[in-house]
Order: C-alpha cells, then structure tokens, then sequence
C-alpha cells in the first residue's frame, strides 16, 4: 500500500456503530442469537483495524527518504506506538470476543441476555481506549497524502537558489503537465513537482524553497532534517542565479549560496543557470553556464536536454 494514497480511517464511535447495526442482524438461532452477535461484534470491530494497520507500510522498510518525510511530517515513534495500540485491540477484542460467545453459546435466557450485554459493553470499550490512537491515525493519513509526491526511486534534479531567482518559472517551463505544487512541513512553503518523459523514463523536477536557497547558518533544525533527507536521493542540481537585480538577492550572496551548496553536495551532478535573460544583467556570464529565460522560452529546451542527460546519462 502506497504510504500517500492510504484508505479513509474511521473514528472509533463510527467504527462502534458500523459494528453494532452489523451485528443487530444477526438473530438465526434461537438459542445462539447472543453468541452469534457477540462474535459478530468482535469480528467487526476487529476486523478494520486489522485493515489499519497492514495498510500501514511497514516503516522499517520505506526508503530512507520517505522514512525521513514520515518521520518529519507525523513521528515515526508516535505512528509506530498507535499502530501498536491499535493492533494490541484487535487482539483484546479477539480474545474478549471469543470468550464471551462460547460462554454465551453455553448460557440461556436472562443469563445470555446478561453475557450479551456485558460483552458488548467490554468490546466497544476496547476500541474506546484507542480512540485517541485512532485519532492520531487520522490525521496522519491526511498529513501524509498531502505531501509531495516525490518518488525516490525516480531519478530527480532539484533548482536550487536565492528565493525569487525564478526556480518555480523553470520547473514550470521544463515539465510535461502542470507540475503539483504542495507543502512539505520542513518548507511550510508551496513545492513545485514537475516531470520529464525522456526515454521511456520518467523524471523528476522540483523547486526547493526555504531548503536549497539560503545559508546553513540561517536554516533551522527542521530545515536542516529536511535537507539531509534530501540528501538520500543524490538529486542532480540546477543551480539558478538572477543576475537581472530583480530578485531582491544580490549577486555576491547568491555566489556565496552556489559556493556553500557545492561543498556540501561535492559529487553532485550540476548545472549552472542564469535566469531571466530577458533582462539586463548585472555581470557577464561565466563560463559553463546556461542562460535562460522562463518568460521568452530561451534556453528552455537547452535546459530541459541538459536535465536529461544529467538524469540519464548514457
Ligand atoms: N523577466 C523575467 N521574470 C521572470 C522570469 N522567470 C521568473 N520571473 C519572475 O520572477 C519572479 C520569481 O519567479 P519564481 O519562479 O516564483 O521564483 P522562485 O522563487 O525562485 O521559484 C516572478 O515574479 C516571476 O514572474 C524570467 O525568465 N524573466
Ligand atoms: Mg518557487
């Protein structure tokens, strides 16, 4: 089960009542009618949460930069103890279940009545006791499926730069499709994904605001996680400068930037862009360096042939 896509998860006085109508039903025997609704109850009350937690991934075998993303966006200590609670319910109840309808089975009479009752009254409270497990559950799912996609089996390349340099724009101008733009928690601010089909492979381009656009020294200690997840994908580099003076960031730290990122990404594979070349520049450009222009389309297929080849390498 894909950890992004993971079915609805319901709360625990849904999931009592959805078992309480279903076990209403049954009432073959004359006899067996307690047990049979008592069995009836612990299976469906049980039974989904067994769901809930097989359709967990198992966290021990995500990719280490999906097991940093969980990590970063829910706890993977608070998934793996509610995941816990709610497995060790599906056994109380398991265990209650079968229990109170064999002696059920056994009873007559006020005495079944009285046996149904109580059970019923011991199995939902089994699932009360996780309700906040349930909840967390809950929420997690939502966080989760409301990441970015990224893949991290799919090779990536990352524009990294000064914010407003005009990252965004090329991801844009690069990617088949509009690319999905969503939050990680470690940026708080909007991601773009975009893809390239080149070869009968799909690829990978992303814009990385707050992570890949300013100094170690001013990122926090979530930004930093976030980075060294990151890290696990080897992602190739798009280094954008704007030398037009429009972004706000001067040239000399946006030099300082691309200096800090190719020290802590030494083997990367890099490219070198100059942005906005629609524009007058405020420097000449230097050698190995692309000029493009998001706005005018220039140098744009140069670019995206030059992520292939950086991507795919031959
Ligand atoms: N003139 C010009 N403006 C651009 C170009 N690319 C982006 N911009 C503008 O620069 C600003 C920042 O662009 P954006 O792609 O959001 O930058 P990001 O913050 O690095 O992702 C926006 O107002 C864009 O319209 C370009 O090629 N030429
Ligand atoms: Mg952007």
């Amino acid at each position: 089960m894909e950890w992004r896509s993971l079915p609805e998860i319901l709360d625990a006085e849904q999931l009592i009542e959805r078992a309480l109508h279903r076990a209403a039903k049954k009432r073959s025997g004359k006899f067996d009618s307690a047990a049979r609704k008592l069995s009836s109850l612990a299976d469906n009350l049980g039974a989904p949460l067994g769901v809930i937690v097989e359709d967990f991934p198992s966290l021990d075998q995500l990719h280490p930069f999906d097991r940093d993303i969980v990590n970063l966006s829910v706890g993977l200590d608070e998934l793996r103890q509610s995941l816990g609670g709610i497995d060790w319910a599906r056994q109380q109840l398991q265990k209650l279940g079968g229990q109170f309808s064999s002696k059920a089975a056994r009873a007559r009479g006020e005495r079944a009545l009285q046996l149904q009752k109580q059970g019923y009254g011991r199995l939902t409270s089994v699932v009360r006791q996780v309700s906040d497990r349930l909840e967390f559950l809950r929420d997690a799912r939502k966080t989760l499926g409301r990441l970015p996609a990224v893949d991290p089996e799919t090779p990536l390349a990352v524009m990294a730069g000064a914010p407003n340099v005009g990252k965004s724009s090329l991801v844009r101008a690069i990617s088949t499709g509009r690319p999905v733009v969503r939050e990680y928690p470690f940026t708080t601010k909007s991601v773009s994904l975009g893809h390239i089909t080149a070869r009968y492979q799909k690829l990978q381009v992303m814009d990385t605001p707050g992570l890949l656009d300013r100094p170690d020294a001013q990122r926090n200690n979530i930004e930093k996680h976030g980075l060294a997840a990151l890290e696990h994908l080897a992602p190739a580099i798009v280094f954008v400068t704007d030398a037009s003076g429009t972004s706000g960031y001067p040239l000399e730290g946006q030099q300082a930037l691309r200096e800090e990122l190719h020290q802590r990404f030494p083997d990367a594979r890099w490219l070198d862009i100059w942005s906005k070349c629609d524009l007058e520049q405020e420097a000449t450009l230097p050698e190995g360096a692309l000029a493009t222009s998001a706005t005018e389309e220039t140098g744009v297929a140069e670019l995206k042939q030059a992520v292939i080849k950086m991507l795919l390498p031959d």
